[in-house]
Protein backbone atom coordinates (compact mmCIF):
# COMPACT_ATOMS: atom_id res chain seq x y z
CA UNK A 1 0.00 0.00 0.00
CA UNK A 2 1.71 3.54 -0.56
CA UNK A 3 1.43 6.08 1.84
CA UNK A 4 -1.99 8.05 0.17
CA UNK A 5 -3.84 4.54 0.48
CA UNK A 6 -2.19 4.27 3.63
CA UNK A 7 -3.45 7.75 4.70
CA UNK A 8 -6.82 7.31 3.01
CA UNK A 9 -7.20 4.30 5.18
CA UNK A 10 -6.34 5.56 8.60
CA UNK A 11 -8.80 8.61 8.23
CA UNK A 12 -11.51 6.40 6.80
CA UNK A 13 -11.31 4.02 9.73
CA UNK A 14 -11.33 7.14 11.97
CA UNK A 15 -14.26 8.30 10.44
CA UNK A 16 -16.19 5.55 11.76
CA UNK A 17 -18.68 6.74 14.69
CA UNK A 18 -17.40 5.07 17.75
CA UNK A 19 -20.57 4.13 19.02
CA UNK A 20 -22.20 2.70 15.88
CA UNK A 21 -24.37 0.37 16.40
CA UNK A 22 -26.72 -2.54 14.88
CA UNK A 23 -29.80 -3.76 16.42
CA UNK A 24 -30.99 -6.63 14.58
CA UNK A 25 -34.00 -9.18 15.02
CA UNK A 26 -37.23 -10.60 13.28
CA UNK A 27 -40.55 -10.41 14.02
CA UNK A 28 -43.18 -13.06 14.01
CA UNK A 29 -46.45 -13.63 13.37
CA UNK A 30 -48.55 -15.77 15.18
CA UNK A 31 -51.80 -16.79 14.63
CA UNK A 32 -53.54 -17.20 11.10
CA UNK A 33 -54.38 -13.90 9.45
CA UNK A 34 -57.67 -13.57 7.50
CA UNK A 35 -56.37 -13.72 3.78
CA UNK A 36 -56.11 -10.57 2.20
CA UNK A 37 -58.52 -9.50 0.02
CA UNK A 38 -58.46 -8.65 -3.72
CA UNK A 39 -59.70 -4.40 -3.91
CA UNK A 40 -61.94 -5.31 -6.73
CA UNK A 41 -62.53 -1.60 -7.19
CA UNK A 42 -59.09 -0.57 -8.38
CA UNK A 43 -59.68 -2.76 -11.75
CA UNK A 44 -63.46 -1.35 -11.75
CA UNK A 45 -62.16 2.00 -11.55
CA UNK A 46 -62.03 4.03 -15.11
CA UNK A 47 -58.60 5.44 -14.22
CA UNK A 48 -56.90 3.24 -11.62
CA UNK A 49 -57.85 0.21 -14.03
CA UNK A 50 -55.70 1.49 -16.60
CA UNK A 51 -52.69 1.92 -14.34
CA UNK A 52 -53.49 -0.89 -12.12
CA UNK A 53 -50.28 -3.56 -11.63
CA UNK A 54 -51.73 -7.01 -10.94
CA UNK A 55 -54.44 -7.52 -8.56
CA UNK A 56 -54.55 -4.91 -6.05
CA UNK A 57 -54.58 -6.38 -2.44
CA UNK A 58 -55.06 -5.10 1.39
CA UNK A 59 -51.75 -5.34 3.31
CA UNK A 60 -53.37 -6.02 6.73
CA UNK A 61 -50.86 -8.82 7.99
CA UNK A 62 -48.39 -9.60 5.11
CA UNK A 63 -46.55 -12.63 6.21
CA UNK A 64 -44.01 -13.84 4.74
CA UNK A 65 -43.28 -18.11 4.09
CA UNK A 66 -41.72 -18.70 7.68
CA UNK A 67 -43.93 -16.47 9.41
CA UNK A 68 -42.14 -13.10 9.81
CA UNK A 69 -44.35 -10.31 9.48
CA UNK A 70 -43.71 -7.01 7.45
CA UNK A 71 -44.75 -3.56 8.01
CA UNK A 72 -43.35 -3.54 11.65
CA UNK A 73 -41.80 -1.01 12.96
CA UNK A 74 -39.37 -1.31 15.82
CA UNK A 75 -38.06 1.39 18.02
CA UNK A 76 -36.47 2.64 20.95
CA UNK A 77 -39.45 3.60 22.91
CA UNK A 78 -37.13 4.21 26.41
CA UNK A 79 -33.27 4.98 27.79
CA UNK A 80 -32.79 8.06 25.61
CA UNK A 81 -34.75 10.32 27.96
CA UNK A 82 -32.97 13.98 27.50
CA UNK A 83 -31.23 13.37 24.40
CA UNK A 84 -32.20 15.31 21.68
CA UNK A 85 -31.46 14.51 17.84
CA UNK A 86 -31.58 16.36 14.85
CA UNK A 87 -33.88 14.38 12.12
CA UNK A 88 -31.62 13.44 9.07
CA UNK A 89 -31.43 15.19 5.90
CA UNK A 90 -32.74 12.19 3.33
CA UNK A 91 -36.68 12.60 2.54
CA UNK A 92 -39.08 9.32 3.34
CA UNK A 93 -41.01 8.64 -0.27
CA UNK A 94 -44.37 8.15 -0.02
CA UNK A 95 -45.79 7.47 -3.61
CA UNK A 96 -48.84 7.27 -5.47
CA UNK A 97 -48.58 4.39 -7.65
CA UNK A 98 -51.66 2.49 -9.64
CA UNK A 99 -53.91 3.76 -7.30
CA UNK A 100 -52.40 2.43 -3.79
CA UNK A 101 -49.58 4.26 -1.56
CA UNK A 102 -46.67 3.00 -1.59
CA UNK A 103 -45.21 2.12 1.09
CA UNK A 104 -48.16 0.63 2.96
CA UNK A 105 -46.35 1.87 6.42
CA UNK A 106 -43.31 4.45 6.54
CA UNK A 107 -41.42 5.60 9.80
CA UNK A 108 -40.49 9.01 9.69
CA UNK A 109 -38.52 11.26 12.61
CA UNK A 110 -40.27 14.28 14.15
CA UNK A 111 -38.92 17.20 11.27
CA UNK A 112 -37.71 15.11 8.46
CA UNK A 113 -39.29 15.51 5.18
CA UNK A 114 -42.05 13.13 3.75
CA UNK A 115 -42.24 13.71 -0.21
CA UNK A 116 -45.45 12.62 -1.02
CA UNK A 117 -45.58 11.79 -4.78
CA UNK A 118 -48.66 11.14 -7.55
CA UNK A 119 -46.75 8.72 -9.86
CA UNK A 120 -50.20 8.32 -11.79
CA UNK A 121 -51.90 10.43 -14.39
CA UNK A 122 -54.77 11.46 -12.99
CA UNK A 123 -55.47 12.92 -9.86
CA UNK A 124 -55.51 11.67 -5.69
CA UNK A 125 -55.73 13.68 -2.87
CA UNK A 126 -54.01 13.68 0.23
CA UNK A 127 -56.18 13.92 3.03
CA UNK A 128 -53.94 13.12 6.43
CA UNK A 129 -55.36 14.45 9.85
CA UNK A 130 -53.16 13.42 12.82
CA UNK A 131 -54.65 12.55 15.83
CA UNK A 132 -51.83 14.19 18.35
CA UNK A 133 -51.63 18.03 19.06
CA UNK A 134 -48.91 19.85 17.49
CA UNK A 135 -49.23 17.50 13.88
CA UNK A 136 -50.89 19.54 11.37
CA UNK A 137 -53.24 17.73 9.25
CA UNK A 138 -53.70 18.52 5.60
CA UNK A 139 -55.54 17.61 2.72
CA UNK A 140 -53.77 18.47 -0.90
CA UNK A 141 -54.84 17.86 -4.07
CA UNK A 142 -52.46 16.21 -6.35
CA UNK A 143 -53.78 16.68 -9.95
CA UNK A 144 -50.68 15.79 -12.10
CA UNK A 145 -48.26 13.05 -12.77
CA UNK A 146 -44.96 13.66 -11.01
CA UNK A 147 -46.59 16.06 -8.30
CA UNK A 148 -44.48 16.23 -4.96
CA UNK A 149 -45.70 18.19 -1.60
CA UNK A 150 -43.21 18.28 0.98
CA UNK A 151 -44.34 17.62 4.91
CA UNK A 152 -43.45 16.87 8.13
CA UNK A 153 -44.86 15.91 11.53
CA UNK A 154 -43.13 18.16 14.70
CA UNK A 155 -44.82 15.07 17.53
CA UNK A 156 -44.06 11.59 17.78
CA UNK A 157 -46.96 9.63 16.84
CA UNK A 158 -47.81 6.01 15.83
CA UNK A 159 -49.79 5.10 12.42
CA UNK A 160 -51.01 8.67 11.10
CA UNK A 161 -53.22 7.83 8.65
CA UNK A 162 -52.55 9.00 5.10
CA UNK A 163 -56.07 8.78 2.81
CA UNK A 164 -57.17 9.61 -0.62
CA UNK A 165 -61.09 10.77 -0.98
CA UNK A 166 -60.76 9.91 -4.48
CA UNK A 167 -60.26 6.36 -4.18
CA UNK A 168 -61.39 5.24 -0.58
CA UNK A 169 -59.15 2.16 -0.66
CA UNK A 170 -56.13 3.84 -0.78
CA UNK A 171 -54.63 4.01 2.85
CA UNK A 172 -51.17 4.32 3.83
CA UNK A 173 -49.62 4.90 7.79
CA UNK A 174 -46.70 6.92 8.83
CA UNK A 175 -45.55 6.95 11.99
CA UNK A 176 -42.92 9.32 13.44
CA UNK A 177 -40.89 9.58 16.14
CA UNK A 178 -37.80 11.79 18.30
CA UNK A 179 -35.26 9.46 17.97
CA UNK A 180 -33.86 8.13 14.70
CA UNK A 181 -33.70 4.51 15.87
CA UNK A 182 -36.44 2.53 14.13
CA UNK A 183 -37.06 0.22 11.23
CA UNK A 184 -39.67 -1.50 9.41
CA UNK A 185 -39.48 -5.00 9.59
CA UNK A 186 -39.18 -6.27 5.82
CA UNK A 187 -41.25 -9.08 3.71
CA UNK A 188 -39.53 -11.62 5.87
CA UNK A 189 -40.28 -10.04 8.90
CA UNK A 190 -36.75 -8.57 9.75
CA UNK A 191 -35.33 -5.29 10.52
CA UNK A 192 -31.98 -3.86 11.23
CA UNK A 193 -31.78 -0.07 13.42
CA UNK A 194 -28.48 0.96 12.20
CA UNK A 195 -26.78 4.14 14.19
CA UNK A 196 -25.16 6.18 16.52
CA UNK A 197 -26.45 3.86 19.44
CA UNK A 198 -24.59 4.47 22.67
CA UNK A 199 -23.81 1.30 24.58
CA UNK A 200 -26.87 0.67 27.27
CA UNK A 201 -30.05 -0.81 28.05
CA UNK A 202 -33.30 -0.02 26.32
CA UNK A 203 -36.90 -0.74 25.59
CA UNK A 204 -37.65 -1.42 22.47
CA UNK A 205 -41.20 -1.54 21.15
CA UNK A 206 -42.69 -3.75 17.93
CA UNK A 207 -45.66 -1.37 16.73
CA UNK A 208 -47.96 -3.27 13.95
CA UNK A 209 -51.07 -1.05 12.33
CA UNK A 210 -53.23 -3.98 13.26
CA UNK A 211 -52.27 -6.23 15.45
CA UNK A 212 -50.80 -3.72 17.95
CA UNK A 213 -47.51 -3.59 19.91
CA UNK A 214 -45.29 -5.31 22.45
CA UNK A 215 -42.26 -4.21 24.38
CA UNK A 216 -38.68 -5.82 24.63
CA UNK A 217 -35.76 -4.57 27.31
CA UNK A 218 -32.30 -5.15 25.43
CA UNK A 219 -28.91 -3.85 26.26
CA UNK A 220 -26.46 -3.09 23.24
CA UNK A 221 -23.12 -4.50 23.72
CA UNK A 222 -20.58 -3.47 21.55
CA UNK A 223 -22.79 -1.90 19.54
CA UNK A 224 -24.65 -4.99 19.40
CA UNK A 225 -28.10 -6.50 20.33
CA UNK A 226 -30.48 -8.88 19.19
CA UNK A 227 -34.03 -8.72 19.61
CA UNK A 228 -37.10 -10.80 18.23
CA UNK A 229 -40.81 -10.32 18.98
CA UNK A 230 -44.01 -11.82 18.37
CA UNK A 231 -47.14 -9.83 17.09
CA UNK A 232 -50.23 -12.13 17.67
CA UNK A 233 -53.57 -11.73 15.28
CA UNK A 234 -56.08 -10.10 16.86
CA UNK A 235 -59.75 -11.59 16.73
CA UNK A 236 -62.51 -9.90 14.52
CA UNK A 237 -63.86 -7.37 15.59
CU1 LIG B 1 -56.45 8.43 -5.17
Amino acid sequence: MNTMLKLVAAVSTAALPLTAAEVTGKVSLKGTPPPEKVIAAVKADANCGKVAQGDAKTRIYLVGPDGGLANTIVYVKKGLEGKTFTAPATKVDIDQAGCMYQPYVSAAMVGQTLAIKNSDPFMHNVNVQPKVAGNKGFNIAQATQGKVDEKSFEKPELGIRFACNVHPWMIAYVSTFENPFFAVSDDKGNFTIKGDLPDGKYTLEAYHQKGGAVTQDIEVKGGKAKADFTIEVKAAQ
